[in-house]
C-alpha cells in the first residue's frame, strides 16, 4: 500500500515541475483608471542607501501630478478607481505561453476628468489588427463608471452584468526580448498622461529561463533591471484633471498660478507636448534614489480618498517607500509562481556585486531620444527590439546607447569593467557591493532643455 501511494505521489508531481517550466496559459488581469502622482520638486534629501538609511520627505517637496493609467486587478475585481501606477504593472511571460490579458475600465476616482475608454496595444508583439489595440481599426473598452450612468443604478448594474467594461486581448509570446505596452485611445494623450508598461519575454528553455535574454550563452546575465525612461508635461496633466477647466485648475493647491498657467491649462493641446520632466521607472531625481512603494498596501489604504468631488485626491506614486513593485499576478512576476533567476522591477537603484553582469532592458516610452550613458564602465549590447545582435556586434563594447522613442535595448554591463572597484584582484572584492543608481539630471544648453543620464556609485 506504502509503494502505491508514493508512486501516486510522484505521478503527480512531475507533471507538476514540467508544466512550471513549459509553455503555459496565462490569464492577466489589468485595470485602467486614474490615480496622483509626486514629482520631486528639489534636490536635496539623503538619498536611501544601504549604507544612508531613511530619508526624510516633506509633502511641500512634491509636486502632485493627475495621472491615467493601469494597476494590478489580480483577480478582475480587485482594482479601484484611482489606483494608477505609473509605469503600468511589467507583462512577464515566457515564449509558448498563450497569454490572455482581461483589461477592465474601472473609471476615474477624480470626478472632473473626462470620462474615456482604453485599449491595451502589445508594442512590438506580431498581433492581429483585431487584438493590436488601435481602436480606430479595432475596438475598445468603455467604462461602467461614467457620470450618466452612476446616476442610474439599474443601468449601471445592468452595463456591470453585462461586462461591458471588459475586453480581453490574447497574444502567443512568441520572440524572446524586451517590449513595451500602452493605451492607444488618443494615445499621444493617454500615454503621455502615464498609460504604459514594460512587457518580457523570457526564453522556453527552462534551464536557461531567467538567466538568458534570448536563450543563448552571450547573453546570460546575473540579474536584470527594467529601465523606462518617459517624459512629463505638467500642464497637460492640469489640463486632464481639470477637463481643460482653468477656474478649477487655479483652486488645486498646488502652489501659486499665474494667468499665463492658467490660460495654458484651458487651451492645451497634446501636440504641442513639451516635456517639463524626464524619468526613469516613472521617477524623476532625486526620487531615482529611492526604493518602490508599496502599491498594493498603498491602494488597500481607505485614507487615501480625498476631498470629494474636488479631483485632488490622494496618490500611490512616489514618495514613500515599501518593497519594489510593478508586478502583475499570474505572471512570471507573480512572487506566488516559483521562477529561478532574479525578476525584474521597476527598482531605480541597481545594485550589483563584483564579477556579476547586469542586464538593463531599456524601454524609451518617452518623446525624446535619449542618451544612455554608464559612467566609468563599458557595456555591451546584446539585443534590440527582442532581436538578439550577432556575436560580432555583442563583443564590441560601448559606453552610451541612444534610445529613440518606442524602442528597446538590451544591455549588458559586467561589473568588472567598473573603474576603481577593481582595488585588488577580484576574489579581495567577493562580497563588496557597488550599487550603480540611475538618475536624470536636467540641464540647459543654449535655451534648450537637455537630459543627462547619469550614473553614481
Ligand atoms: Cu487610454
Amino acid at each position: 500500500m506504502k509503494k502505491r501511494i508514493l508512486l501516486l505521489g510522484l505521478a503527480v508531481a512531475m507533471p507538476l515541475f514540467t508544466s512550471q517550466a513549459s509553455a503555459a496559459v496565462r490569464h492577466l488581469h489589468i485595470a485602467a483608471t486614474d490615480g496622483m502622482m509626486y514629482l520631486p520638486n528639489h534636490n536635496g534629501y539623503a538619498p536611501n542607501t544601504p549604507t544612508t538609511g531613511g530619508v526624510d520627505q516633506a509633502a511641500a517637496d512634491y509636486r502632485k501630478v493627475y495621472i491615467r493609467g493601469f494597476c494590478d486587478d489580480v483577480d478582475g475585481t480587485a482594482a479601484q478607481p484611482g489606483c494608477a501606477n505609473m509605469p503600468a504593472p511589467i507583462i512577464d511571460v515566457n515564449q509558448g505561453d498563450d497569454v490572455f490579458v482581461h483589461l477592465r475600465n474601472i473609471g476615474n476616482a477624480n470626478p472632473l476628468a473626462p470620462v474615456d475608454p482604453h485599449t491595451i496595444h502589445l508594442h512590438g508583439l506580431h498581433v492581429s489588427t483585431q487584438n493590436d489595440g488601435f481602436n480606430e481599426t479595432s475596438w475598445e473598452v468603455p467604462t461602467c463608471n461614467d457620470p450618466v450612468l452612476n446616476a442610474d443604478p439599474v443601468a449601471k448594474q445592468a452595463c456591470l452584468d453585462a461586462g461591458s467594461d471588459v475586453g480581453t486581448y490574447y497574444f502567443k509570446a512568441q520572440k524572446p526580448g524586451t517590449y513595451m505596452w500602452h493605451c492607444h485611445v488618443e494615445a499621444s494623450e493617454h500615454i503621455t498622461m502615464g498609460m504604459y508598461g514594460a512587457m518580457v519575454i523570457r526564453p522556453r528553455d527552462r534551464r536557461i529561463q531567467g538567466k538568458r535574454v534570448y536563450g543563448f550563452d552571450k547573453d546570460r546575465y546575473d540579474r536584470e533591471y527594467i529601465v523606462l525612461l518617459s517624459d512629463i508635461d505638467t500642464p497637460g496633466h492640469d489640463a486632464i484633471q481639470t477637463d481643460f477647466d482653468g477656474a478649477a485648475f487655479a483652486g488645486l493647491p498646488y502652489g501659486p498660478k499665474t494667468p499665463a498657467e492658467i490660460a495654458e491649462v484651458e487651451s492645451y493641446n497634446f501636440a504641442d507636448h513639451q516635456a517639463d520632466w524626464w524619468l526613469v521607472n516613472g521617477r524623476a531625481f532625486p526620487d531615482v534614489l529611492l526604493p518602490l512603494k508599496d502599491m498594493a498596501a498603498c491602494n488597500a489604504d481607505p485614507s487615501r480618498v480625498g476631498a470629494a468631488g474636488t479631483g485632488d485626491f490622494e496618490g500611490c506614486n512616489g514618495r514613500a517607500e515599501g518593497p519594489p513593485t510593478g508586478m502583475l499576478t499570474g505572471s512570471n512576476n507573480d512572487p506566488a509562481i516559483p521562477f529561478r533567476g532574479k525578476r525584474s522591477s521597476y527598482a531605480a537603484t541597481i545594485e550589483a556585486n563584483w564579477n556579476e553582469r547586469v542586464l538593463m532592458r531599456i524601454i524609451n516610452m518617452g518623446y525624446q531620444e535619449v542618451p544612455w550613458h554608464i559612467h566609468g564602465a563599458h557595456f555591451s549590447i546584446i539585443g534590440k527590439d527582442a532581436n538578439p545582435f550577432n556575436s560580432d556586434d555583442q563583443k564590441r563594447e560601448q559606453f552610451t546607447v541612444h534610445v529613440g522613442s518606442g524602442e528597446t535595448y538590451d544591455v549588458i554591463l559586467p561589473t568588472s569593467s567598473l573603474a576603481r572597484v577593481a582595488a585588488s584582484t577580484s576574489s579581495v572584492l567577493i562580497g563588496a557591493q557597488s550599487i550603480l543608481t540611475m538618475s536624470t539630471k536636467t540641464c540647459s544648453i543654449n535655451g534648450t532643455r537637455h537630459i543627462a543620464i547619469t550614473t553614481t556609485r
